[in-house]
């Protein structure tokens, strides 16, 4: 791992290299960290939160959403992307024109130029919540980078390998943080340990983390 200090348009980034296409970007959205969590909280109330199913008939621990033109789905039938939200029976909601910004420009700050984002999942973690590992391929094009906005709660997560075996890092995410993956680290496994309860003063109880991806 190394760290850096890099320039954009807010200042001085710390930023922590995870490998050759996965930088961490510390508090790069904390100056839009009340606007985005506005924007959540508007969304939610479109299409809400809700615990997806798992192909084996689990519930996943943290609760989910999407906006854009297309969403991230899971269900007894497996993983995928639909433009409809299977609760409301409507289009996702548009994404914001800040999530969109926000993401593309952070990408091209990690060295991944247009970055034109079509989805982004919204996941809330309450306390114990957690994401076991895996690896995101439910997208057409690995080519593209991923975007991650944590807010709220801090949380651990695991970086691995390209095998599930593979031994883990871990990277404490905080209020604020984005974290970009691409090239040859965009495929390599991941997860989120269960969420310590340590109450946030903007989110509360809460950890939410905005992915963006380009799924079509
Ligand atoms: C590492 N969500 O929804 S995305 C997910 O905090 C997911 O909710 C995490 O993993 C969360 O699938 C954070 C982080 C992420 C996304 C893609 C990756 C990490 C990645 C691709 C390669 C390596
Ligand atoms: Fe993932």
């Amino acid at each position: 791992m190394t760290l850096d200090l890099f320039s954009d348009p807010d200042g001085c980034v710390e930023r922590l290299s995870l490998g050759p296409g996965a930088s961490v970007l510390r508090g790069r959205a904390l100056p839009h960290a009340d606007a985005l969590f506005a924007e959540v909280c508007a969304l939610e109330r479109h299409s809400p939160f809700r615990r997806m199913t798992t192909a084996g008939g689990h519930t996943m621990s943290m609760a989910s959403t999407n906006c854009g033109s297309l969403g991230w789905i899971s269900d007894r039938n497996g993983y995928h992307y639909g433009a409809i939200d299977p609760e409301t029976r409507a289009p996702w909601p548009p994404m914001p024109a800040l999530f969109a910004h926000l993401a593309r420009d952070t990408a091209l700050e990690a060295g991944f130029p247009e970055f034109e984002p079509d989805a982004c999942l919204i996941n809330r973690y309450l306390p114990g919540a957690k994401l076991s590992l895996h690896q995101d391929r439910d997208e057409r094009d690995f080519g593209a980078p991923i975007v991650t906005v944590s807010l709220g709660m801090d949380a651990v997560f695991l970086f691995g390998g390209h095998v599930r075996a593979d031994k883990t890092v871990r990277v404490p995410l905080r209020h604020g943080d984005v974290v970009v993956w691409g090239g040859e680290d965009r495929l390599r496994y991941h997860g989120v340990m269960a969420v310590p309860d340590h109450p946030h003063p903007l989110l509360g109880r809460q950890r939410i983390s905005l992915t963006f991806r380009k799924a079509g």
